[in-house]
């Protein structure tokens, strides 16, 4: 009776490491939108820390450009994220929002990143970014 119990208890503690691990895999979910307010949203974000959503500027060819915007993430997940831009983005427009870390800078809590810097930089997962691309409406 006590073997069976605690072989029950090992495997209700698996799965929770399994299912927690996996809730946590980073992702950003964000549709097409107007910018017209100044901000931009992301409907849904999971982070794997403390860290920031940064926006770039993109275009057809997908690569991340000059940042126009970031916002604070929490390790875990985060609703209906709001960045505000730092300058006029028309309709038209393509924003990446891509997920950054907090580490690597000199301050915790100050957005230190700019295009390139090692400062709060992007996360990879398996060598990829983790984003995703909206068009302004
Ligand atoms: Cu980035």
């Amino acid at each position: 009776m006590k073997t069976t119990l605690i072989a029950l208890a090992l495997s209700v503690t698996a799965t929770g490491v399994f299912a927690a691990a996996h809730a946590m895999a980073p992702s950003v979910e964000a549709a097409d939108q107007s910018v017209e307010n100044g901000v931009v949203s992301a409907d849904k974000i999971t982070a794997g820390e403390n860290g920031w959503l940064v926006v770039h500027r993109t275009d057809a060819e997908m690569a991340p450009g000059p940042v126009v915007g970031y916002a604070p993430l929490r390790k875990g997940e985060n609703m209906d994220v709001a960045a505000i831009l730092q300058e006029d983005v028309a309709s038209g427009d393509m924003l990446m929002l891509m997920v950054h870390s907090e580490a690597g800078g000199m301050k915790t809590g100050v957005f230190e990143y700019t295009l390139g810097a090692k400062e709060d930089g992007p996360i990879r997962i398996d060598d990829k970014l983790v984003m995703t691309v909206i068009t302004a409406k």
